[in-house]
């Protein structure tokens, strides 16, 4: 894998860049939609393609417990296996253990837990899940580490951290004795934490830059800390990490987030909010989001986002997608999951350019302003 930065904005910190990996390029700051287990759910990799997806997530936690590494590298990895041919992503699977499966027991070790499916006893190491990660084949993989809830006390979130980080150099020393399975390169980033106190911030952050890793990913943020505070985590962050490698911020978040982040030196972002929205009917436009499932859009035969450039904005009405919703055809829950995917990609998309342009504070501003005086 390869990132240059083709263009820093001379205001603020925001930079456009291009990530280079075997199965294609992929310009930045990048939006990754959401696909946990092999299929961002209801649509094909053919459509994420027409709606300009570049690269895609999935996760290691529910891969591993089906179809299972055995399955998987039959399959012959996860392109193969779901037909994307384009760049894809897995986390680690340390965050789905702490927010799904039952009975943790964190130790040096690794992490024991039940899964969530049938209750089986299971056991992750950084060893292991780069193992797996090696079977999944992914493009981009993420070590093992513990991402600590907010808020929690400091002597925790220092003890975790440390931990965090003895987990990455075990994860990178393990990769460098095995080899990738299907032909093409994987590069593994190192998670920073710390939650929101900066000198372990600070601190986590240093010892991962020292071992050089592909990529660094902002771990720990989004987990109910007010949003200035995660700001300000990312400017000490971006003060510290290397210009010339990728930043991703693990599971942000709103379009606002977004941009406050992108302002802020971040390059990747995942997020399920909008293909989890989407099927609870809420879709985005560019004056705020609506709930389709309202009546008031029963006889509203407008597109969802007048104008806005698009499939289905440019083929179907509101008032169509909310009867799809309303007597439950499945039909209505990918035309809005196609929706919000298509808003996100259109939203990364149009910050680039005015990155590049060096208008990206007047845009984000004007933008916000109107997207949020729509909100319900
Ligand atoms: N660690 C990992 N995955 C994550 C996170 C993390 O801290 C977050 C934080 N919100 C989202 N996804 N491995």
């Amino acid at each position: 894998m390869k990132f240059r930065v083709s263009h820093k904005d001379n205001r603020t910190a925001a930079r456009t860049g291009i990530l280079e990996t075997d199965h294609g390029t992929v310009p930045t700051p990048v939006f990754m939609p959401v696909g946990t287990r092999a299929s961002v759910k209801s649509v094909e990799a053919s459509e994420l393609k027409a709606e300009q997806v570049h690269i895609i997530l999935a996760n290691t936690y529910h891969l591993y417990l089906k179809p299972g590494n055995d399955i998987m590298q039959a399959a012959g990895g996860i392109h193969n296996f779901m037909q994307w041919d384009q760049p894809l992503l897995t986390d680690s699977g340390g965050y789905q253990v702490y927010s799904l499966s039952e009975l943790r027991s964190i130790s040096e070790e690794g992490v024991r837990f039940k899964s969530h499916l049938d209750g089986s006893k299971l056991f992750f190491t950084p060893e292991n899940v780069v193992d797996t990660q090696r079977i999944i084949g992914s493009d981009i993989m993420m070590p093992l580490d513990e991402c600590p809830p907010w808020p929690a006390e400091k002597s925790y979130v220092e003890t975790s951290g440390a931990m965090t980080v003895r987990w990455a150099e075990r994860a990178r020393s393990h990769l460098e004795k095995t080899a990738p399975l299907y032909g093409h390169s994987q590069a593994l980033f190192g998670i920073t934490q710390g939650g929101t106190y900066a000198d372990v911030r600070e601190w986590t952050t240093r010892e991962l830059v020292d071992l050089d890793f592909d990529g660094y990913s902002i771990g720990g943020m989004a987990v109910g800390e007010p949003a200035e505070e995660m700001y300000r985590m990312l400017e000490l962050s971006h003060t510290l990490l290397p210009e010339h490698k990728p930043r991703y911020l693990m599971g942000v978040g709103t379009p606002e987030n977004i941009l406050n982040a992108i302002e802020r030196g971040v390059d990747m972002f995942d997020c399920v909010i909008p293909t989890r929205e989407a099927r609870n009917g809420r879709v985005y436009t560019r004056n705020g989001y609506i709930n389709l499932r309202s009546a008031k859009f029963a006889r509203d035969f407008r597109p969802i986002d007048e104008g806005f450039p698009n499939h289905v904005c440019r083929t179907y009405s509101r008032a169509y997608i909310r009867h799809l919703l309303n007597v439950g055809e499945i039909l209505g829950l990918k035309l809005c999951t196609m929706h919000n995917i298509s808003f996100y990609m259109w939203l990364t998309r149009t910050a680039r350019e005015h990155i590049e342009q060096d208008t990206f504070s007047e845009w984000k501003l004007e933008f916000l302003e109107t997207f949020n005086a729509g909100q319900p």
